[in-house]
């Protein structure tokens, strides 16, 4: 289902800045190219003429070399790193990039003709559970969708109803709150569960009781089709499948998306689900 972008490509952009480890460079300053490919759809563009539909390559070289004269780093890596993310936060239209950042001058006393750091970063589809069955349960959601949306690299897109449910599982507590959104991202699954891990935390979720009651439970569902089996964290959510309360809200705003592993649609799922239920 993943969509094949266009690509508007800048070669080798020259920039005298300050970045490198020896102090000597941070004073001296020398010469970087910076090469980009900007991933991005100009099919609009390319039918009507018009650059307000596309991705304007005079503004991003510009900014480039704004950015890179007015920061100053030790590493390549961190370099590419701040600017690919800065360019993919300013930029409409612009879903990956790939960034490489050459120094041909680079003072290791070797006759080396360049060396590069070049990194490929974007924005990523995550659908997150959302749950709550104490206190104030929809202020807890809300908040929590508040929250997620006022991260840096982090874009609510969509949110379902909130459902009430029965509990599951561990049945003698309160009933929950659930619910589901899309969630566009520049984090790293492993970056976006400490930021779900602090929002419960500053919610007042205390473990105590697996699957006990919560105040808030935000869980990572599915994170584009990665799959990732970790101690900590695994994506799709092993339960995904066997869960009403997370399928229900789920179909209504990604019916079509589909299991990495399983290959069954959101709606196959609930369906599959529903269907053993009644046996
Ligand atoms: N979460 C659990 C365990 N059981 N039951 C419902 N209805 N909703 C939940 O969000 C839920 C649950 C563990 O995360
Ligand atoms: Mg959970
Ligand atoms: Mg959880």
């Amino acid at each position: 289902m993943r969509k094949k972008y266009d690509e508007i490509r800048i070669e080798d952009l020259e920039v005298f800045a300050n970045h490198g480890v020896f102090p000597e460079e941070n004073v001296l300053g020398q010469k970087f190219l910076v090469s980009a490919v900007l991933y991005t759809d100009t099919r609009r563009a390319g039918l009507a003429d018009d650059l307000t539909a596309s991705i304007h390559y005079g503004e991003v070289s510009a900014f480039i070399d704004r950015y890179l004269r007015e920061h100053t780093f030790q590493l390549l890596e961190r370099a590419a790193e701040s600017l690919a993310e800065e360019l993919l936060l300013d930029t409409a239209g612009l879903q990956k990039i790939r960034l490489e950042i050459k120094k041909p001058w680079a003072p290791v006393r070797l006759p080396l003709k360049t060396v590069s750091v070049s990194i490929e970063r974007g924005w990523h589809t995550a659908y997150i559970a959302l749950g709550s069955n104490i206190g104030d349960k929809e202020k807890y959601i809300a908040d929590a969708v508040k929250a997620l949306d006022g991260i840096k690299g982090c874009r609510v897109e969509k949110v379902s109803a909130l459902i009430e449910t029965p509990p599951y599982g561990v049945t003698d507590q309160d009933d929950f709150l659930n619910g589901c959104l899309k969630l566009k991202t520049l984090l790293y699954p492993e970056e976006l569960l400490k930021e779900l891990n602090k929002i419960e935390k500053a919610a007042g979720r205390e473990r105590k009781i697996h699957w006990g009651p919560r105040t808030l439970d935000l869980d990572i569902i599915l994170y584009d089709d990665l799959v990732c089996q970790e101690d900590h964290l695994c994506i799709p959510h092993v339960e995904m499948h066997k869960r009403e309360f997370v399928l229900r809200p789920l179909t209504e705003i990604a019916p079509y998306v589909r299991h990495p592993l399983y290959g069954k649609t959101v709606t196959e799922m609930l369906e599959t689900l529903q269907r053993n239920v009644e046996k």
